[in-house]
């Protein structure tokens, strides 16, 4: 085996955020970048020797070039294995399973998840743990700072191994095992949901879209909704996952999942609508007529998961992100369930569901999953929110109806502003920080703020500390605002604006999210000064 250890230096801004280190694309395909990258990976988990590692990606433009780079490298580091998705494709879910699956020391994502692909778009690389979990802070932090010191990277002198075809290889003195991408993935489906009972309402003419907008979910959700639950062909669209994502913005919301949208709201529209993200751990639920909202969606999973063979036990108890809608918390104290608080990002969840406090974790960013795997799951939640209708045998309108009876409704919207220039955002944010600390008390059209904050998080399992997680204010009656910058753009920063507001009164369950939170934005705009600072006073997505 001929290793070569390439002289480097370091390369700034190689600090992973929210999920994994994103950039552009043609970044990533610079000189030594990705070496860099993945070098300071394996120094930072205390070397790849001896260690088995999961890989696949999303199937992005340089997808297939970078696993060849990274397989060639954990050889050089030492690694024992790789298993490795066919054609190096695997949706996060599904990686975060085979980590678990086959109790290996990891994986690496290859993704930048709901950003859009291609060679003038972006790309991202992420390392999850031997739970199957992201990577916690500590450990970025660790692959961080080695970014910033390293001088050299190893690599073997090899040519590209054959990942088309299912089976074992090598590559030097690592064993590369090849994977059907979804075979794994789809039988742990079939232990968690009455596959019987989904079966039965498909075949007695509940019709559903998916739509996988041209990226890894499209394979995964042809084999389990067409070949195995018996749904039509054509039930899903999009389905082939191209480097480009033909295109699509493949971030599972509205606005970009424009065309399902048009489906369930035009003539004839299916029951059942749904989409996902590039990498396959996000899904937006769609009605006839009818839009939920994901944290809406949170709590109905949290009120009804137990109707799933799955979680027949019971959920120990529902996290959510911090900005998401408090209908979750709802639901855990009116059913005597353990309910957490984390700031935004998957990696929070893990201690809490490796600690069993809690089984269903979700975000508002069309993010829902379990502890099943260590990620959220985009095809997962299309299949629990399945199983409850089949069950419960009403349509997603009368599943929200009844829903907000019960528990109110938690009008939810989140405002993005795009590329705006850093400093801008920073001034608007460091401003703000000042701003709260006089805020509580004072009174905004008929609400009066009962707190305000710059949100900080203790992990309650490990104790560990994160800051400046988004600021919050929260008024008398429970609405409140949120504001934090995006960890996952590549250009500019992403501001991100998010408003709450509870309805308990059912004469009022009809209204437009945006008229019934009109005060609590009016009241955002003005406390945060975005206009002042950004020049801007729409946002530019709205979900
Ligand atoms: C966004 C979402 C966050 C999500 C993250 C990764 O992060 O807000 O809830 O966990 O994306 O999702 P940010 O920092 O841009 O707000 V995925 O599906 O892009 O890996
Ligand atoms: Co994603």
């Amino acid at each position: 085996m001929q290793v070569t250890t390439v002289q480097t230096t370091p390369i700034e801004g190689q600090k992973p955020g929210t999920s994994g280190l994103r950039k552009k694309t043609r970044v990533f395909m610079g000189r030594h970048y990705l070496e860099n990258f993945v070098q300071s990976i394996f120094d930072g988990i205390g070397g790849a020797a001896g260690k088995t590692f999961v890989l696949g990606g999303d199937g992005r433009f340089f997808n297939k070039r970078a696993a060849q780079v990274i397989m060639r490298m954990a050889a050089a580091n030492g690694a024992s294995r790789v298993i490795v998705g066919q054609n190096a494709l695997l949706s996060t879910p599904a990686a975060s399973h085979l980590i678990r699956l086959n109790r290996t020391d990891g994986g690496i994502i290859m993704s930048a998840s709901h950003n859009p692909g291609g060679e003038d778009e972006d790309f991202g690389v992420k390392f999850n743990m031997a739970n199957g979990g992201p990577a916690p802070e500590n450990v970025t932090n660790a692959m961080f700072d080695r970014t910033k010191s390293i001088t050299a990277y190893k690599m073997l002198e090899a040519q590209d191994v054959d990942i088309s075809k299912v089976g074992e290889k090598s590559l030097g003195d690592l064993r590369v095992t090849v994977v059907d991408p979804v075979a794994d993935y789809a039988d742990l489906m079939e232990t968690l949901f009455d596959f019987d009972a989904i079966r039965q309402l498909i075949a007695g003419g509940f019709s559903i879209s998916f739509d996988a907008m041209c990226a890894i979910t499209g394979p995964y959700a042809k084999e389990i909704l067409e070949k195995r639950l018996g749904a039509p062909d054509g039930t899903v669209v999009h389905g082939t996952p191209l480097p480009d994502f033909g295109g699509m913005h493949p971030d599972p919301n509205p606005t970009w999942a424009h065309e399902l949208m048009d489906r369930m709201n035009g003539p004839n529209a299916p029951d059942f609508g749904a989409a996902s993200d590039g990498d396959g751990d996000r899904n937006m639920i769609v009605g006839r007529n009818i839009y939920v909202s994901p944290s809406d969606s949170l709590a109905v999973l949290a009120a009804n998961g137990h109707l799933a063979p799955g979680y027949r036990a019971g959920l120990a108890g529902v996290a959510r992100s911090m900005p998401t809608s408090t209908a979750a918390d709802r639901v855990a104290e009116k059913m005597g369930m353990a309910h957490y608080e984390t700031p935004t990002g998957w990696k929070f969840f893990g201690n809490l569901m490796d600690d069993g406090r809690v089984t269903l974790c979700g975000e508002e960013s069309f993010g829902t999953g379990s502890d099943h795997v260590r990620e959220k799951d985009g095809l997962w939640a299309v299949l629990l929110w399945l199983n409850i209708l089949a069950v419960r045998k009403l349509s997603v309108a009368e599943m929200l109806q009844d829903h907000w009876a019960t528990y109110g409704r938690n009008y939810y919207s989140r405002h993005d502003f795009e590329a705006i220039e850093t400093d801008k955002a920073d001034a608007l944010m460091n401003a703000l920080r000042k701003r709260v600390e006089t805020l509580p008390g004072e009174t905004f059209g008929d609400r009066k703020v009962s707190a305000a904050d710059d949100y900080a998080y203790t992990d309650p399992v490990d104790g560990s500390l994160s800051n400046h997680q988004g600021i919050r204010v929260i008024f008398d009656d429970g609405a409140r605002f949120v504001i934090r910058l995006s960890g996952t753009g590549t250009s500019g920063a992403t501001m991100r604006l998010y408003l709450e507001a509870l309805e308990t009164d059912p004469a009022r369950f009809d209204q437009d999210p945006q008229d019934a939170l009109a005060d609590i934005i009016a009241s955002a705009h003005e406390i945060a000064q975005i206009k002042t600072h950004t020049g801007r006073e729409r946002p530019d997505v709205m979900t």
